[in-house]
């Protein structure tokens, strides 16, 4: 197996692809030339964390500066503990402040630049790319809870490897709702990806089976399989993603090259047990962070990422195609501390 990257360089200039046949079908995308960079997205993204993060710790100086003191450091604590980052960082960052800090009069940017160099620790080890197929179909399983995402996180995807010119194919394997292989193929037809479905109701590990031939004998590049939704205490089912991935191993000895587990950033302290339980059971290999634009508690990515030695691979910041980034620890803290910032229409 190899890792990816996906290119760094910006890619706001209008995408061929973006303009679609039919204007609205990428709802609700924006004009192509409109369309935010990177970091903009990002931080836009995280404007609910990040308001609770350098709004709030900027808050507590309430003045110019202010004594380091037992108050002020409880204040802190109280203010890191809200964007759920856990009890672990938030205390490290406490002691480093009260280590360095202790009975001086510091201003907010000195506190800040403690909250980023304790984080940037914590976050720098989950940063990873995404593991490929050195030869042939890179195959990607993508699993989580009802609702958390998995099905938009795989149009997402889908656009990132279309846009490094690569070819993608999509296996519809949540069998379970027939709005489900709906939802997956108005994407894949959106987006100018093929698409592999199943009968409503049929095995799951059979349309893997037949996505992952289809990938083999037609040369493309990635094949992205979909999972109803599940329970990470729900044994039977988390037997049937154990059956799904023997069945694409027998295909592909070293596939699939990474189960993605979606986690929804406004689960709360749910996200630690779904990290555990799909890691544990379903043999999870990185996770892609959904819906942090819509939750102030972006922190918890930081003891997703320590207790489970899950790396984070992408952070989804909206509901469009373009709304998914790979996931790096420098942008995503910058986005997060810089301040003030309302994000631009
Ligand atoms: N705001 C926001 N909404 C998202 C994001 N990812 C998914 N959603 C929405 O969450 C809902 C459930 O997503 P879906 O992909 O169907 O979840 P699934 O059941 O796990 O496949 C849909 O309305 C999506 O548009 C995200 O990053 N941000
Ligand atoms: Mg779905």
């Amino acid at each position: 197996m190899a890792l990816f990257r996906f290119g760094r360089k910006e890619k706001d200039e209008p995408q061929p692809e973006a303009v679609a046949a039919d204007p609205a079908a990428d709802a609700p995308a924006p004009a192509a030339a409109n369309k935010p960079g990177f970091l903009d997205r990002l931080r836009s993204g995280l404007a609910k964390t990040a308001k609770v993060l350098s709004t709030d710790v900027r808050d507590i100086f309430k003045r110019e500066g202010r004594l380091v003191d037992e108050e002020f450091l409880e204040e802190l604590r109280a203010a890191l503990v809200k964007t759920d980052m856990g009890p672990a960082a938030a205390e490290a960052i406490v002691a480093d402040v009260r280590e360095r800090l202790r009975a001086r009069v510091v201003d907010p940017e000195v506190v800040l630049d403690s909250i980023r160099t304790q984080l940037l620790m914590r976050l720098k080890p989950a940063e990873a790319g995404i593991a490929t197929a050195t030869a042939g179909p890179t195959v990607i399983l993508v699993t989580g809870v009802n609702g958390s995402g998995k099905t938009t996180s795989i149009a997402k995807l889908a656009r990132l490897f279309l846009r490094e010119g690569k070819r993608v194919v999509l296996g519809a394997g949540d069998t379970f709702r027939a709005a489900a292989v709906e939802q997956l193929a108005m994407w894949a037809g959106r987006l100018g990806a093929e698409i592999v479905r199943g009968e409503p109701g049929c095995d799951p590990a059979s349309v893997a089976h037949r996505a992952v031939a289809k990938a083999v004998e037609g040369g493309f590049d990635v094949c992205i399989i979909d999972t109803a939704g599940r329970l990470q205490t729900q044994a039977n089912l988390m037997q049937e993603l154990g059956k799904i991935r023997r069945v694409i191993a027998k295909q592909i000895p070293d596939a699939p090259h990474e189960t993605l587990l979606v986690i929804d950033a406004t689960a709360g302290q749910n996200a630690l047990s779904q990290a555990k339980g799909f890691k544990e059971a379903a043999g999870c290999t990185g996770i892609v962070l959904s819906k942090l634009d819509g939750s102030a508690r972006g922190g918890v990515i930081v003891p997703v990422a320590e207790q489970f030695g899950l790396p984070v691979k992408f952070v989804g910041v909206g509901e469009s195609a373009d709304d998914l980034e790979p996931f790096r620890p420098e942008a995503f803290l910058a986005a997060l501390l810089e301040g003030s910032f309302s994000p631009a229409g």
